[in-house]
């Protein structure tokens, strides 16, 4: 009977001690097999002693940097990482965008245009000093109208890629027998104790066909309310020419007439009187702002 006894006791102290072997604690770092390493892959593993503080998102790290879950400061940043929800910081990644500038809509400065758009480089969104409603065409060229001899609409495509936002596509429809410039325009009020800066960037699409192609931009002030009475001198940019790349229109500082109190901003396409055909060009992020505090560079 002791015999008995003395087996069943070194087989039950055989058995505690294959269990207790057997419960690996990821501290050997032994790979895939490991209990408690059901979140990482076998390559990982060395990591894993930091990895104690993001249980939560071990397996939310599809960046595949393994330092992004919860210890990365900068996960915020970590735009790949969409199913990185733990973290407290990290709210880009989750959030709802319908805009599609990587701000969330809850944050947004403005709704339903693109926050990152700066053309003119002032340090403020243009959105938020922009003195014309849809410069951004974020859906449709609603506030713009064809000139005479011109047609515009909706493209979807952005200047800066933005996939919810688009452009207005201008086309030079004219039969004259000289060199045209035509194109969309909108009417705003100005205040003529003030000056203004307006910008636009351009993209005139190559294989057309035609010759002469440039784009303009163009403030026309006028001595009566909704661009009525008297045209007062216009501030015109050079035309520019470059073709497949977007490029800038810039009118840096146009001190207005004083009898002015309205004015319009023309995007315009030209082409040669000796070709046929439309010419096209493309507008995005039309800009017209008071110039405040700067110095006068003239
Ligand atoms: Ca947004
Ligand atoms: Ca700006
Ligand atoms: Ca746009």
């Amino acid at each position: 009977m002791r015999s008995y006894l003395h087996t069943v006791f070194c087989l039950c102290l055989a058995a505690f001690f294959f269990i207790a072997c057997s419960s690996d604690d990821d501290s050997a770092d032994s790979g895939a097999g490991d209990v408690t390493d059901t979140a990482e892959d076998a390559t990982e593993d060395g990591a894993d002693a930091v990895d104690t503080t993001d249980s939560a998102d071990d397996t939310g790290d599809d960046s595949g940097d393994d330092t992004a879950d919860g210890d990365d400061t900068a996960d915020g940043d970590d735009a790949a990482d969409t199913a990185d929800t733990a973290d407290a910081t990290d709210t880009a990644d989750t959030c709802a965008d319908s805009d599609g500038d990587a701000v969330c809509d809850a944050e947004d400065q403005c709704d339903g245009q693109d926050d990152t758009i700066d053309i003119d480089e002032s340090g403020t969104p243009d959105c938020v000093e922009n003195l014309l409603t849809n410069g951004q065409f974020a859906t449709d060229v609603s506030e713009w109208t064809a000139e005479t001899d011109a047609s515009i609409s909706f493209l979807a495509e952005d200047a800066a890629g933005n996939d919810a936002s688009g452009v207005l596509k201008v086309l030079n429809t004219s039969d004259a027998a000289g060199p045209s410039v035509v194109g969309g325009f909108q009417c705003v009020p100005i205040d003529n104790t003030k000056q203004y800066a307006s910008y636009a960037q351009y993209f005139i699409p190559s294989g057309q066909g035609l010759t002469g192609l440039r784009a303009q931009l163009i403030i026309l002030p006028y001595a009566e309310a909704d661009c009525a009475g008297s045209v007062l001198s216009p501030f015109v940019t050079d035309l520019l020419a470059n073709q497949d790349t977007w490029s800038l229109l810039e009118l840096d500082y146009s001190p207005i007439a004083s009898l002015a109190v309205s004015a319009e901003v023309y995007v315009r396409v030209r082409k040669n009187s000796t070709t046929t055909g439309d010419a096209e060009g493309r507008f995005d992020n039309v800009l017209l702002r008071e110039v405040v505090g700067e110095d006068d560079p003239q």
